[in-house]
């Protein structure tokens, strides 16, 4: 069974699919006891959260290379080559190179991890994520000592991606983290969802999912992964760096320069479902550390 967290979702937390239902019984045992362990302020949260489908996984996405409009990428993102595929490793590592997205992942754990997604529009889901930890794939491509980030970036594939020839972004959409928080447990490389290879609309057939961060931060459809010395260029902070930080952690308590930060709307509620609360880090309180005596406002 994979790895629990102390704050994570259970299946409870989850719409599972018909086909599901019968594994839905099985953790139903789990899912209680997961819910014990839940801490305070995201216990309440998780209480009240309605459940996502997968339709609306799939349906309602940011992917700005095909499109602004949320139902853009599932209009459009089905043309999106993806086997077969490659990831180019460079940078500040003992073994670089092109690799196969499975010799990439190849004798690396699959787990899966059922993660709050928040958006920095304001909206949010909860996502049953299949991946593998970004720590161990970092493990077997030796990070050098000099290495201080890692730098992402996406595929570019004008043919098929509308906002790409619109020029929407600047492109390759990239992005970065810290080397801390790229080896940080919670940090995922996904590459299915409720046990199901991804949707290219979600970032097939590899995107990277770093929970406690707005949602722009987990780079889609990854064909690079360099280790660096420097910190990255990063598509939104690029693009409006007085709205859009480097490190744009989930903190209810710094609003978006044009809205506020402090709730937000859970995809699948219903029109008139109120507003949740946004949680610090969302809810994920195990990175705090990773931050301390770091000004979140300034650093934001
Ligand atoms: N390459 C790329 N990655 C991206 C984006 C994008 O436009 N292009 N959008 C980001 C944003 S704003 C969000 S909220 C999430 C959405 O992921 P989902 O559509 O799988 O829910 O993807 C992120 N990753
Ligand atoms: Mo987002």
């Amino acid at each position: 069974m994979a790895r629990r967290w102390s704050n994570d979702l259970t299946w409870a937390d989850v719409t599972p699919r018909d086909t599901y239902l019968n594994r839905r019984q099985i953790m139903a045992g789990a899912g209680a006891m997961g819910a014990l362990s839940l801490g305070g302020a995201a216990a309440a949260q998780d209480a009240a959260l309605e459940p996502n489908t997968l339709e609306e996984i799939r349906g309602y996405n940011n992917f700005y290379e095909f499109g602004y409009d949320k139902e853009d990428p599932a209009r459009y993102a089905g043309e999106m080559r993806v086997d077969p595929w490659s990831v180019k490793v460079d940078g500040l590592v003992d073994r670089p190179g092109d690799y196969a997205l499975a010799d990439l992942l190849a004798g690396l754990e699959t787990e899966e991890r059922i993660y709050r997604h928040r958006c920095v529009e304001g909206w949010s889901m909860v996502i049953p994520w299949n991946g593998v930890e970004l720590a161990d794939l970092l493990a077997k491509v030796g990070v050098q000592p000099a290495a201080k980030f890692v730098a992402f970036e996406t595929a570019v594939q004008p043919e098929v991606m509308p906002g790409v020839r619109a020029g929407v972004l600047e492109f390759p959409y990239v992005e970065g983290l810290r080397l801390d928080e790229a080896t940080h447990p919670l940090t995922l490389l996904a590459t299915g969802i409720y046990g199901e290879p991804l949707a290219n609309q979600n970032g097939a057939p590899i995107r990277l999912v770093v929970p406690w961060k707005y949602g722009f931060k987990s780079i889609k459809s990854i064909v690079r992964i360099s280790l660096v010395e420097e910190q990255p260029p990063a598509t939104w902070n690029l693009t409006n760096p007085n709205e859009y930080g480097f490190y744009s952690n989930v903190n209810p308590t710094v609003d978006h320069p044009r809205w506020s930060q402090a709730t937000e709307r859970k995809i699948g509620g219903g029109l008139f479902a109120s507003r949740q609360p946004t949680l610090m880090f969302n809810g994920y309180d195990e990175v705090a550390s990773l931050y301390e005596g770091m000004d979140l406002v300034e650093n934001f």
